[in-house]
């Protein structure tokens, strides 16, 4: 399974994630099969600044990781990303999370993302549409969300299904 997360605060969150959705599955080679909900998450890592909207994808792809690292990066650049600070606000954010089984320990892509297992507003998308897979160490999202306790910065905002990409 390779898995996508999107995250957006800044302009029109859900039209963002909505367009990066779109954008990844029209490319060639690339095709979305499950899309989580949507959360309104409290940010991470720099704390003042507004809320996130997060999502999960899984997508199937004959692209390789950095192949589909340069799609991301692209998209993100297409859609004016906009982002001053590390951890500071964004209008997208498009990391691949997990990729099969692959491991990667580059300096441009790590694979799987090194700070998935403790992130819930990564995890509680995640375990929406694949809450079966081993995430880390041997655990599913459901084992690691147990060893976390920040769930409630995670709120469900709304369903997403697959029929807006079909326009
Ligand atoms: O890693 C993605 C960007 N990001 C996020 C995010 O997507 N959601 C939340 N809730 N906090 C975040 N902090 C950063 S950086």
């Amino acid at each position: 399974m390779i898995l996508i997360g999107l995250g957006s605060n800044m302009g029109n969150r859900e039209n963002n994630i909505k367009t990066a959705i779109y954008e990844l599955h029209k490319h060639v080679g690339i095709s979305v099969d499950k899309i989580s909900s949507l959360y309104e998450t409290k940010p991470v890592g720099m704390v003042d600044q507004p809320n996130f909207l997060n999502a999960v994808i899984s997508i199937e792809t004959i692209l390789k990781p950095y192949d589909l690292l340069e799609i991301c990066l692209y998209t993100e650049s297409r859609m004016g990303r906009v982002r001053n600070q590390r951890w500071g606000p964004r209008n997208i954010d498009i990391d691949i999370l997990i990729y099969h089984n692959h491991v990667t320990k580059g300096e441009a892509l790590q694979i799987p993302h090194p700070r998935l297992h403790e992130r819930s507003f990564v995890l509680i998308p995640l375990q929406e549409i694949a809450n079966d897979i081993i995430v880390y160490q041997g655990l599913n999202s459901g084992e690691l969300l147990g060893k976390i306790n920040d769930h409630d910065d995670v709120m469900f905002y709304k369903k997403m299904d697959l029929e807006f990409l079909e326009l």
